[in-house]
């Protein structure tokens, strides 16, 4: 090869180096997703057409974070349990709340994995089309003894999901007696990790908001409440007063 042709040839690598980086990029940090993998745990459809949340969350950002990013926790968790039976056959929540029984080989993959699963899974099913009904019966009664007004929840909410240094998640969590309360977690940490259950929680990891938001994560979190589907909300709230709520 001339050198001519050799500067060429590596100028023209690392111009689809850079482009693939690119690519990679847009598609969050599952570049390097494996082949499907069969598996116990599958990805749940989206419950609604990935542009149903525009303006608030674009089409784009909701077809790459169900599609690639989710897909991808669903992926990996069923790699790293494959050739495990004593664990395989668990039930999610009952997988991410028995951690310390995980082989120390496949733990910290299984907790990532399956907290993305189950986070992910929850967090597409309490959001919906925007102008549905607030909050009502049971749950707005819930919200306004435990936080004394919806408005003061969110703000709350927001205020912490503004502290998550890095990727992590902010949630509101529902014990048996309906009651209330607020935590954050970082990275796919979820509060089912201590057998506690999730009435809702927010992402707020940057592939979830970026394309729209870029580094403007306050403005998301505002904006995400138009996209709470209430109805969901009370849905989860009864069934995790009746002890029925999974993930
Ligand atoms: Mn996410």
């Amino acid at each position: 090869m001339l050198a001519l042709d050799r500067r060429m040839f590596v100028r023209s690598v690392g111009a689809v180096a850079v482009l693939g980086l690119a690519a990679g990029r847009l598609s969050g940090d599952v570049a390097a997703q494996a082949a499907p993998v069969k598996g116990p745990f599958t990805l749940p459809p989206l419950p609604y057409d990935p542009a149903a949340l525009e303006p608030h969350i674009d089409a784009t950002t909701m077809g790459l974070h169900h599609g690639k990013h989710h897909a991808a926790y669903v992926n990996n968790l069923n790699a790293a349990i494959a050739d495990k039976p004593e664990i395989s056959s668990l039930p999610l929540e009952v997988l991410l709340a028995k951690l310390k029984d995980v082989p120390e080989s496949v733990r910290t993959t299984v907790r990532n994995n399956a907290g993305g699963h189950a986070n992910h899974s929850m967090f597409w099913q309490i959001m919906g089309k925007p102008g549905g009904p607030g909050p009502e019966g049971d749950l707005k009664a819930a919200l306004d003894r435990d936080f004394s007004s919806l408005a003061t929840l969110q703000e709350q909410f927001n205020t912490m999901g503004g502290k998550v240094f890095g990727s992590g998640w902010v949630f509101v969590t529902v014990d048996k007696g309906g009651n209330l309360a607020l935590e954050a977690r970082p990275n796919q940490d979820t509060p089912l990790m201590d057998g506690k259950r999730v009435l809702i929680g927010n992402d707020v990891w940057e592939h979830a908001y970026y394309l729209k938001y870029q580094n403007k994560r306050a403005d998301y979190l505002k904006a995400w409440w138009s996209v709470v589907n209430w109805t969901a909300v009370g849905d989860r709230y009864a069934a995790a007063t009746s002890g029925k709520l999974a993930i």
